[in-house]
């Protein structure tokens, strides 16, 4: 059955990696009746965390999707990774969806990855609602995780509920709507007994339920001016004035519970019906010239955001459709590939199985099997109508190793499984390491490649040795030089003959590189400056300090000589490698490393020790300032001091440290590290 538009709630679950958002996806499923039984994180029975390699970790490592009715409305709900290396899994749920329930750990308040999270819901426009979970840990306190969010993402993050209880009394919440108390027994469905605000919370209740009106009335100024002036304001003004401000981003409610003990899950089930919004009140999506709008009778438009590669059910793309109706048995196009695909059989994914189904409404997300060009960022459309999303940002990866099969032979089944994988994650990189020829594949952290390499033996049966990750150091250079190439040849018959004058200087960081032709009277004829260009860049994949990949340089092409009979493409093109080499022995060459920005969040009391860890890894501490519980550092730290770095902060922190980084910039390597980096390359060029 089709649901209307305005019916469908899509709401992704977010947050720092452990909040639990799996514990709640389970507990929420169990509250719809979707499941009978709520399996745990830890002994690998949740609906969400199904892989082998998320169950061994217990961390999510991808979106996993559950669609269900609930309240006359078809929820589709995401439990997307909180990790940082499967961030473009979270980022991909977030576009597809109206809604984010932020998962926040109540010991720990706000951490990296809600503030990171926050913000790209915010350039999505996103409604938001916040879920305090893990009430029941010890030096849980909801009221200072509630401080934490509300100079995080400011005043408009308010609670509609307090906890009664705390740490392991924790019993139920207030509801400062209607001035109810909530008290759970055990842990069944439904199991909230209705009854008065306990005394001891009547005051505190009260105090909240204040600064929960001054925000709904902030909503409209007539409930504004009759709120100031004490009128009385409707239960039914309030919930409309709240469902009001939180479709439209103007209000982010904070509810709270515990997740694995089904507490508060049910009131926040009804709350994602109630208050968040449906496709319908988001409105169409812009996308350049065209819009597309939640209606049935349009043309269909459906965005695939994610690929699952599966080798025994083949390819499985989950979409989302943004107009129009996907219908099962039917062709559609894919507007990327300009193929046209066979819509066979269309899935919902309910509980741990799936179930057939007909067809997909605006709005609405489903997923469908065996397409064959279809993947992750593609659209499928009535016609050929070339739209594109506009790009997530993601990060960029940094950890790079040399994959090798533990079997000779095995290559092209690694490198498939690797495209497959790739296919499924777009931080992936995959390329060959120009120098050596081998395989790299790089990732965000070492767990991202620890992953990868378990899937490939997990779901193709390919097994693999990584070998230490190498730095992707480049040269550059500091000054102008000048060179001349010539080369020239005479073997038999036709001769050879090219020859070029080429300027060169350094460019700005991060510039790349500038090829100009300043050839004048036909010096050179023009058919045979793309080939100058080329020995040019050649020449500049081995730079001649260490032989690292040279950039930031502008060449200029500014004469040379030809010869009517013998000059060639590839004799103009060993006259440009030839030219190129000079003048970079003659520029000044230089030897530059990636710096990474480190952001680390490690217990408060380990924070001299992280900083003078960094320090002995040639890091300059950035600042730091308190998150949550803990201590947020930002750090500037060469690559090459990182290769190992995920280890030795675990024992640093006993385990509670956590770090992420990014590619800040390229800097020059100091002398003494240059000049070991010199003799190693000299080394590896001798053996080879
Ligand atoms: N005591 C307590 N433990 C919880 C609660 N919610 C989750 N946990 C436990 O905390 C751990 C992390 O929970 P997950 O649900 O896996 O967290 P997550 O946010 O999905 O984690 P990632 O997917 O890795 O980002 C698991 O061991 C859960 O059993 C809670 O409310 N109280
Ligand atoms: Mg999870």
């Amino acid at each position: 059955m089709r649901s209307s538009p305005d019916r469908i709630r899509n709401v992704a679950l977010v947050g720092h990696r452990g909040a639990g958002k799996t514990a709640l996806f389970e507990a929420l499923l169990f509250e719809a009746g979707v499941i009978n039984r709520i399996g745990a994180v830890t002994d690998g029975g949740t609906v969400s965390d199904a892989d082998p390699d998320e169950q061994s970790r217990q961390m999510s490592i991808s979106t996993t999707l559950n669609s269900f009715q609930w309240s006359e409305r078809k929820i589709n709900l995401l439990d997307t990774p909180g990790e940082p290396s499967f961030v473009a899994d979270a980022l991909s749920a977030l576009r597809v969806c109206e809604s984010a329930v932020f998962v926040v750990n109540a010991v720990m308040g706000v951490e990296v990855g809600t503030s990171r999270l926050w913000a790209r819901a915010e350039e999505l426009d996103l409604a938001r609602m916040l879920f305090v979970n893990m009430l029941d840990r010890e030096r849980a306190d909801f009221f200072r995780t509630l401080d934490s969010l509300k100079s995080a993402f400011g005043q408009h993050v308010v609670a509609t509920e307090i906890p009664i209880g705390s740490e392991h009394e924790i019993s139920g919440v207030v509801d400062l709507v209607d001035m109810r108390a909530y008290r759970y027994e055990g842990d069944g469905r439904s199991a909230a007994r209705e009854e008065d605000i306990p005394q001891e919370l009547a005051e505190r209740a009260q105090e909240y339920r204040e600064k929960l009106m001054d925000e709904v009335c902030e909503v409209s100024d007539s409930l504004m001016e009759r709120y100031l002036e004490g009128e009385e304001i409707s239960h039914d003004e309030i919930v409309g004035a709240l469902k009001e401000g939180t479709n439209h981003g103007n209000i982010f409610p904070v509810v709270c519970g515990v997740a694995t003990r089904n507490l508060g899950t049910n009131r926040l089930l009804e709350a994602i019906v109630e208050d968040l919004p449906s496709p319908v009140k988001h409105g169409g999506l812009e996308l350049g010239e065209v819009t597309l709008d939640p209606v049935e009778d349009g043309e269909l438009f459906a965005y695939v955001f994610k690929t699952r590669a599966d080798p025994f059910a083949g390819r499985i793309n989950m979409f989302r459709v943004y107009q129009g109706v996907m219908r099962h048995d039917t062709q559609v196009l894919n507007t990327r590939a300009h193929a046209k695909e066979r819509i066979g059989q269309l899935t919902v994914f309910e509980g741990k199985g799936t179930e057939p189904a007909e067809e997909f409404g605006p709005g609405d997300i489903g997923a469908v099997a065996k397409l064959k060009e279809t993947r992750a960022g593609d659209w499928l459309a009535d016609r050929d109508e070339p739209i594109e999303m506009p790009q997530i940002k993601l990060p960029g990866p940094v950890m790079a190793f040399a994959i090798e099969p533990r079997s000779k032979g095995d290559e092209d089944k690694v490198f498939t499984a690797l495209r497959r994988l790739q296919e499924e994650d777009p931080t992936i990189d995959l390329h060959r390491d120009p120098q050596t020829g081998e395989q790299i594949v790089a990732g965000l952290s070492q767990i991202h490649v620890e992953v990868i390499v378990d899937r490939l033996k997990s779901r193709f049966g390919a097994e693999v040795n990584l070998k230490p990750p190498r730095v992707p150091y480049m040269e550059t250079i500091r000054r102008s030089a000048k060179a001349h190439g010539r080369h020239k040849k005479q073997t038999g018959g036709r001769g050879q003959f090219g020859d070029c004058h080429i300027e060169i200087d350094p460019l700005g960081l991060d510039e790349g590189f500038d090829f100009v032709n300043k050839i004048k009277g036909g010096a050179i004829p023009s058919s045979f400056i793309p080939a100058v260009r080329k020995g040019v860049q050649e020449a500049m994949e081995r730079g001649a300090v260490a032989g690292y990949p040279v950039k930031d340089v502008r060449v200029r092409l500014v004469d040379g000589s030809y010869h009517s009979v013998d000059s060639s493409e590839i004799a103009f093109k060993l006259a440009g490698t030839q030219a190129m080499k000079q003048a970079l022995e003659q520029a000044d060459p230089v030897l530059l490393e990636p710096i990474m920005l480190v952001t680390l969040t490690v217990p408060e009391d380990c924070v001299g020790e992280v900083i003078g860890d960094l320090n002995s890894r040639r890091g300059r501490p950035q600042g730091m300032e308190p998150a949550g519980a803990m201590t947020e550092i930002k750090a500037e730290v060469p690559m090459a001091e990182l290769l190992s770095y995920a280890p030795d902060l675990r024992s640093i922190t006993a385990g509670q440290g956590d770090y992420s980084m990014e590619l800040l910039r390229y800097e020059e390597v100091p002398g003494h590290l240059a000049q070991k980096l010199v003799a190693a390359a000299a080394d590896e060029h001798a053996a080879a």
